[in-house]
């Protein structure tokens, strides 16, 4: 095959159920998903299907009501026979990947598991000319022709025009990714880039429809929904409406129309991501409407057919003036969304990022979450890695996901009030919400730029799935299924750098929470002050007293009154705000003793010098796998730790030449700060 087999190799099937023989015990009906079912077990299981139960060594149960819920899959073995149970086939299916993975991973075989998220969901950004939008492993494998527009990262976004069929109809790889996905439990799926430009506006139309209805029957099949980003325009630049206020009747008939005619083509679509009123994009607010407004009239279009909505709270000034220091981005998507609470229609979701602003190495859980009270809501998250890395330097995020869905948001009206469970605790329709995150891969041969970021994905996928999973047992397992056949030695030398790979990054970035310190626009490599009189809203206010922003509500822009009181308090004083964000709300002087003890600056040193020193590590520790595993992977990831070392050099050195000048403090340890 073109492409790498990730952790669902041939070995792992060989290992785990090659030559098995499979028994379907009650099939009450063939649907799409049986139908892939068999088909995994025969072409990508290389097993059996017997018609003789007593032959069988792995039989498959489908039992109505049996377990919490349609997704939910029992395992069950005895006497030499594996049973995989569920409700329905989506239910088998995901036991049957399950199976897999604990075969591999000596889990034992008797399990039974319900997903933590009901929604799962990866958002491409990927473009109609086969761009993608902070993505770092070539092209889109949903549109575009690979190798006549070979373009990945080209740091601007606008999208050429598209001459032809836009699809690059690669079914074959695309068939692999929802097997990826499916194999850690996604079940939704949008394919094109929040902000829809070109010709991406008409995917929602015929004749493109046809090439998405493609994709959906792949996806369909592997129990994943395709939604489609939509334009708020649409009916503009589809249809030559004069408005596409969200009040006016011929603009509700224009989506009615557009819904219908979708479902029409494919049955089971999921909905629409909309980013509005974001960035430049068009939105409600133009006609003086909310986006409540905005995000219902699209629920009712689809709510005949079973859709839903994903309505981004992504919404801020993102042309602020830098000396005006009343408006503090970090507020505007309460400030946008916190009126508008209970006013949601069940079939919309509120996308709400994690944090306050952007993705950032170190944010601290956004207000919204134990805020809104009677709103659907998904978290969402960034797999691809626009502000940490882009793929070349060694990140596993999945630590810093774990840490966020585990913040305690100290609501006290809710059963639980930990992130992961406020969704639920607040929502209107427990069942619309979740996780959803921006996509990381492309057509790059491994998929994900460098080999190891597959991991991201894989996390993400088993995290949303069950929230409990610790970072060390999800890495152990991708391992263990990717590098099978190498000795445990070797597997932990990977571990190990990639378990501490989070921190690691995070020690050479942006200090203490405050981040943005990276090159305006491609957002990879240290530039302090690339975005400090810019227009978007990301400060770092650092002078010769001090450094950070003040968001407390005494002196400073009042964010963090913002959170529910006992966490409101945590945040207001420096002492109790956790060294990690502690720059993120308040500015202090470069003499601040820290909760570890180092003052700040000490600390800013401390961190550079240890993060560069970590990424040397991982050079030492890489190249012992030279000729164990193999060449592509050891070539691909050697080639990308030689440019985390030039990227953490760069960024320890200004970074620390920045903070010496300011602050005229010399390092305790004497090492070399460059005056
Ligand atoms: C899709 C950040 C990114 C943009 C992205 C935006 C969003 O600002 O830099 O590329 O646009 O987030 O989430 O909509």
């Amino acid at each position: 095959m073109e492409f790498d087999q990730t952790w669902l190799t041939s070995e792992v099937v060989e290992r785990s159920i090659g030559g098995k023989s499979f028994y379907f015990d009650d099939l009450p009906e063939e649907n799409e998903v049986s139908l892939r079912l068999r088909s995994e077990i025969l072409g990508w299981g290389r097993a059996r299907i017997t018609s003789d139960k007593e032959d069988a060594e792995i039989i498959l149960r489908v039992r109505p009501g049996v377990l919490a819920t349609d997704e939910s899959y029992r395992l069950e073995s005895s006497e030499g026979v594996i049973s995989v149970i569920g409700n329905t086939s989506r239910g088998i299916l995901y036991g049957f990947y399950s199976m897999v993975r604990r075969m591999i991973n000596h889990q034992g075989l008797n399990f039974e598991s319900t997903p933590s998220q009901p929604i799962r969901m990866i958002d491409h950004w990927d473009q109609i000319d086969g761009t993608i939008e902070r993505g770092y492993a070539g092209e889109s494998l949903f549109f575009g022709q690979y190798g006549k527009n070979s373009n990945p990262d080209r740091k601007e976004f606008s999208v050429r025009d598209v001459v032809g069929d836009p699809f690059r109809r690669d079914y074959q790889r695309v068939e692999f990714y929802a097997r990826m996905l499916s194999s850690i439990g996604i079940n939704a799926v949008s394919l094109n880039n929040v902000n829809v430009r070109g010709l991406a506006t008409f995917l929602i139309t015929d004749p493109l429809l046809d090439g998405v209805a493609d994709i959906a029957q792949i996806f369909t099949s592997f129990g994943i929904k395709t939604y489609l980003a939509i334009n708020w325009e649409a009916p503009k630049r589809i249809k030559q409406i004069k408005t596409s206020d969200p009040l006016d009747q011929e603009v509700r008939d224009f989506w009615k129309e557009i819904a219908r005619n979708i479902y029409n083509r494919i049955p089971d679509f999921g909905g629409f991501v909309v980013k509005a009123d974001s960035e430049g994009e068009p939105g409600p607010y133009q006609y003086k409407r909310t986006h409540a407004d905005g995000a219902n009239m699209l629920a009712e279009a689809v709510e005949p057919y079973g859709g839903h909505i994903f309505w981004r709270t992504f919404v801020y000034n993102s042309r602020q003036d830098w000396r005006d220091r009343s408006t503090d981005r970090a507020k505007a998507s309460s400030e946008n969304f916190l009126p508008l609470d209970g006013q949601f229609k069940e079939n919309v979701s509120l996308q709400i990022k994690f944090g306050p602003i952007d993705f950032q190495t170190s944010e601290p859980l956004t207000p919204l979450f134990g805020g809104l009270k009677r709103t659907n809501q998904v978290m969402e998250f960034q797999i691809t890695a626009e502000y940490l890395g882009h793929q070349i330097d060694i990140n596993y995020i999945v630590p810093q996901w774990k840490k966020v869905i585990s913040f305690d948001t100290k609501y006290r009206d809710v059963g639980d009030s930990v992130a992961s469970c406020i969704l639920k605790e607040h929502a209107i329709d427990p069942e619309k919400t979740g996780f959803t995150s921006v996509g990381n891969v492309g057509m790059d041969y491994n998929w994900t730029g460098n080999k190891l970021s597959q991991a991201n994905l894989y996390g993400y996928g088993r995290l949303s799935w069950d929230n409990e999973l610790t970072p060390e047992e999800i890495l152990d397992e991708w391992i263990n299924q990717t590098f099978l056949s190498i000795q445990p030695k070797y597997r932990k030398t990977i571990y190990e750098i990639m378990i501490t790979s989070n921190e690691t990054y995070k020690k050479y970035n942006a200090p203490l929470g405050i981040g943005f310190m990276v090159v305006p626009s491609s957002h990879y490599g240290v530039s302090v002050n690339g975005y400090e009189y810019d227009r978007w809203g990301t400060y770092h206010f650092a002078d010769r007293n001090g450094v950070g922003v003040d968001r407390s509500v005494a002196t400073g822009t009042g964010f963090s009154g913002l959170y529910s009181d006992e966490v409101a308090r945590m945040y207001e004083d420096p002492a109790t705000t956790p060294d990690d964000v502690l720059l993120f709300f308040h500015h202090v002087p470069y003499t601040h003793v820290l909760q570890s003890g180092e003052t700040v600056i000490q600390h800013i040193y401390n961190t550079h010098f240890d993060g560069y020193e970590g990424v040397l590590d991982y050079i030492k520790k890489w190249s012992t796998l030279e000729g164990v595993i193999d060449e592509i992977d050891y070539s691909n990831v050697a080639r990308r730790l030689q440019l985390q070392k030039q990227n953490a050099l760069e960024w320890r050195d200004q970074i620390n030449t920045y903070f010496y000048r300011m602050s005229g403090i010399a390092d305790e340890h004497n090492r070399t700060i460059y005056e």
